[in-house]
């Protein structure tokens, strides 16, 4: 029997309730019929929140994490009519979401989105999700490729340009693409469905494949070898179409918890699936080639570097657990007008970058007051932060993880010094959108019960390697009442990461 979503899916097209938005703006949110309201309205990027209800979230899709200062001018427009409710998110997916939106005001936005450029098509449930790459894409002397051009060529194709694309809004279940093009994994191309990875084969540079990546409540799995090397070219548009109509005509349905494409894959064995891939394709796909060029350690892109082009520069911010408001957001439009080239690029450690600083302008921009918000040198333990949404706007959390993830940094670098920055990773539930499994030390949301009360705990994760040879930590110690993780945390410091009492 097919599950509840599949249901909604064959029922009506998730994309159908575009051509009802005027409609929905006018009778309000209470009257919205249900499963297009918390459903089908995702399609579009707008998610109904239970634990606000009337106030929205909106996720757009910023490929590659490219944005302008327009676009920024028009995203703080967008939250400051809400005052005090309207907010954004940088992701953990390179991406930006903003809440406090109401249904009343949508036709409008869209219509202000469209003429900036941007897009929530297709951002959420069973889409594929924004498509990452390395963040100083074209900035770097040392990139292998520049993979812009490639991101922005397979979100159009899924998208249909950002129209919107019927072909591939029903899959199975949500996708991840990742396109690194830089020799330190930026992008976490293991916990990805798909990701493209730089590769030498006899000679000419592409990409390696890796597919069925994924993290979800029942299972987590690194992706494996697909055994295919792309051209960076139309041939990495062609070969994620074509794995796309493979999961989407053949990945597994019947059970939610068992329907991303590492399902598939273990069904088939990666060989067949292979098989069927390179059947659709319009070209012989490749073997791997015998080694990828990931050898660096990732880096944060926090500070000032100089770019591959003589005299710029680009500058990393530290945007604590990726919170912005309205000014945020019309600050750095201006500081990316007056000091850059008016881009300004997200990070999947929920940071951003301002590129294309010339030297002479350095130390004014420098000076700005934005930068004693956003630091370009923030201590170890808080500029490696990581946290998802949690219990403030989403009805999965298990406990409330960005500000305690705030507070919990500043006691522990009160208490402690440490010499090096030390990844921690909040996540509110084992959905893992906060991504525990790459970090130092992930902690994973639940609930404990001390002295014969329930009270908010975490799972502590240990030994994520990110970068070159990365690999996924495990859970090494269950269910810690929330009120005694610093002192586990700080002995975990101590003994692995070389911080010493202050
Ligand atoms: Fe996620 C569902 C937030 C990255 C795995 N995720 C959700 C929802 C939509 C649930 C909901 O409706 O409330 C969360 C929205 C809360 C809110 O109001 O913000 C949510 N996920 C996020 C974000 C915003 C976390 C963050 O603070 O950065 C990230 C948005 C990325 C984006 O821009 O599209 C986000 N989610 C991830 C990642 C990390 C990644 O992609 O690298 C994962 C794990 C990787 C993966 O998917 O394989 C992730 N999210 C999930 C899952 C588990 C998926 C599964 O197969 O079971 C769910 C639940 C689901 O889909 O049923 C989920
Ligand atoms: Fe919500 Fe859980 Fe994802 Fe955090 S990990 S955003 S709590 S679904």
């Amino acid at each position: 029997m097919a599950n509840k979503f599949e249901t909604v899916k064959a029922t009506k097209d998730g994309l159908a309730v575009r051509a009802e938005l005027e409609h929905f703006a006018q009778i309000g949110w209470e009257n919205i019929p249900e499963e297009d309201r918390d459903l089908r309205l995702k399609w579009l990027g707008i998610f109904f929140r239970p634990v606000t209800p009337g106030e929205f979230m909106l996720r757009f899709r910023i490929p590659h994490g490219l944005l302008t200062s327009q676009q920024l001018q028009v995203i703080g427009d967008i939250i400051n009519r809400y005052g005090d409710r309207g907010n954004g998110d940088i992701t953990t997916r390179q991406n930006l979401q903003v809440r406090g939106i109401k249904i009343e005001d949508i036709p409008d936005i869209f219509s202000k989105l469209e003429s900036c450029g941007l897009t929530s098509v297709q951002s959420g449930m069973d889409n594929v999700r924004n498509i990452t790459g390395s963040p100083v894409a074209g900035l770097e002397k040392d990139e292998l490729i520049d993979t812009r051009d490639l991101v922005q060529g397979v979100q159009d194709m899924i998208t249909n340009g950002g129209r919107g694309n019927p072909e591939f809004t029903n899959l199975p279940r949500k996708f991840n693409i990742a396109i690194e093009g830089s020799r330190d994994n930026s992008v976490h191309a293991e916990i990805n469905d798909v990701a493209f990875v730089p590769a030498y084969r006899e000679g000419i540079l592409g990409f390696n494949v890796v597919v069925g990546g994924f993290f979800s409540s029942r299972r987590c799995e690194a992706a494996i070898p697909l055994d295919a090397w792309v051209q960076p070219d139309q041939q990495v548009v062609d070969l994620c179409r074509s794995i796309l109509e493979i999961y989407r005509d053949h990945g597994l349905r019947a059970n939610r918890q068992k329907s991303r494409l590492m399902w598939l894959i273990d069904e088939w064995g990666v060989a067949k699936f292979r098989e069927e891939v390179a059947a659709k394709l319009p070209f012989p796909l490749l073997t791997a080639a015998p080694k990828d060029e990931l050898d660096w350690d990732k880096r944060d892109h926090l500070g000032v570097h100089p770019q591959k082009q003589a005299g710029l520069n680009y500058v990393g911010l530290h945007v604590p657990v990726g919170r912005l408001y309205a000014n945020d957001f019309f600050e750095l439009s201006r500081l990316a007008d007056t000091y850059g080239s008016g881009e300004v690029r997200l990070t999947v450690e929920q940071n951003l970058i301002l590129v294309n600083v010339p030297d002479e302008k350095l130390e004014a921009l420098l000076a700005e007051p934005l930068l004693t918000k956003f630091r370009v040198d923030p201590h170890n333990l808080q500029r490696s932060v990581v946290s998802c949404t949690g219990a403030q706007f989403c009805k999965f959390a298990l406990i409330e993880t960005k500000n305690r993830a705030l507070a919990m940094v500043a006691a522990l670098e009160k208490e402690l010094t440490v010499p090096k920055p030390v990844r921690i990773h909040w996540t509110g539930c084992p959905n893992s959108c906060g991504q525990p499994q790459v970090a130092d030390i992930g902690l994973m949301g639940t609930k404990v019960r001390k002295d014969g009360k329930t009270v908010d705990g975490a799972d502590v994760y240990l030994g994520g390697k990110v970068g070159k040879d990365a690999h996924l930590g495990t859970c090494v110690h269950k269910s810690i009442p929330c009120d005694e993780l610093q002192p586990l945390l700080a002995q975990i410091l101590i003994e692995q990461f070389g911080a010493v009492r202050r």
